[in-house]
């Protein structure tokens, strides 16, 4: 399995270029869905230690359904397929770029949760032009062990987000075990008070708006990703969220630019335009840097093939 690592903010991509499964045709999200329920020693070996890192997310290449897109991509984390990523969008169009397989100019990729525009401005600098985006339900209140009611706004911007603004906990480096703890109660609360998507979607996300000391920085973010990794970069899809509680609460108006940075300090450029149905299309424009080409290897009598989770602890099981 022939595989290219990039970062984005310092949040990692590992794009899978052969040896995954055969998901069969059609729409992309019964694709997605496939690998979600019928492959899952295929993603966790992949993307667990020790062949991969926490807060990796990988990015299988698929047969586009419109063949106007460049490729299709399905996104999975080491819990989840992802409806979209966009950090991993950016760090794909880098590495399509780093292979020679597009230019500079404008693309479009299929995801499952709609085709993405992005369009490479330079060797690393990408501008993802994102699905609608919308905010479901604002000042949504919800009693967490711990930290008391917390009040956030439901959206959706390709994965479905709780953003709590502002943080019970300040937003800095020194904090991400306290912010991991508290996101991860924020979570599992909402999943209890059953706060969801319009078709019942649970919330997968979890964003704590910050301030940043940095001048001309709109916010600083911490976001819980599923597998309760925080991601380092802004998180694309967290982004687009926020977004749409900005133009929703007239915070921001279409066009207008901010600079949403990570709890680690790396950026994003955010903007968007007025959706057909409601929502905010927006745009984010990162930076993505190829890390690494590799083969990954699958040796049968290696006890940590599958990756090491609770489930294939071999040497002492559960
Ligand atoms: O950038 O959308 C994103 C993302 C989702 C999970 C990790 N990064």
């Amino acid at each position: 399995m022939h595989v290219i690592d990039s970062h984005t903010g310092g949040e990692p991509t590992r794009v899978i270029l052969d040896g995954g499964p055969d998901l069969g045709s059609g729409p992309l999200a019964e694709r997605a869905q496939r690998l979600a329920t019928e492959h899952i020693p295929f993603y966790h070996s992949v993307i667990l230690e020790p062949r991969a890192q926490v807060a990796m997310v990988a990015a299988l290449l698929v047969e586009p359904v419109d063949p106007s897109c460049v490729t299709g991509v399905i996104f999975f984390d080491a819990d989840a397929v992802l409806g979209m990523c966009g950090h991993g969008t950016i760090g794909l169009a880098v590495t399509l770029a780093h292979l020679g397989r597009i230019g500079i100019g404008t693309h479009k990729i299929e995801t499952p949760a709609g085709v993405v525009q992005v369009e490479l401005s330079d060797a690393n600098t990408v501008t993802v032009t994102n699905i609608e985006s919308r905010r479901v339900q604002g000042k949504v209140a919800v009693r967490v062990d711990g930290l008391g009611t917390v009040t956030g706004d439901l959206a959706y911007g390709g994965n479905w987000f709780f953003i709590v603004d502002p943080s019970p906990i300040p937003v800095t480096t020194t904090n991400i075990r306290k912010l991991t703890d508290a996101a991860i109660a924020v979570r599992e609360a909402t999943i209890a008070a059953g706060i969801c998507g319009e078709n019942g979607e649970a919330v997968d996300h979890v964003i704590f708006q910050g301030t940043s000391p940095n001048e001309g920085v709109h916010s600083r973010n911490f976001v819980l990703c599923p597998d309760d990794a925080y991601d380092r970069s802004p998180c694309g899809t967290g982004s687009s969220a926020r977004l749409a509680c900005l133009a929703a609460d007239g915070q921001l108006r279409p066009g207008d630019e901010i600079i949403q940075e990570s709890v680690i300090g790396s950026s994003y450029r955010l903007s968007y335009l007025v959706g057909p149905n409601g929502g905010v299309i927006p745009t984010i424009t990162g930076q993505a840097f190829v890390m690494s080409e590799s083969k990954l290897i699958f040796t049968e009598h290696d006890p940590f093939k599958g990756g090491i989770s609770p489930g294939t602890n071999t040497k002492n099981p559960d």
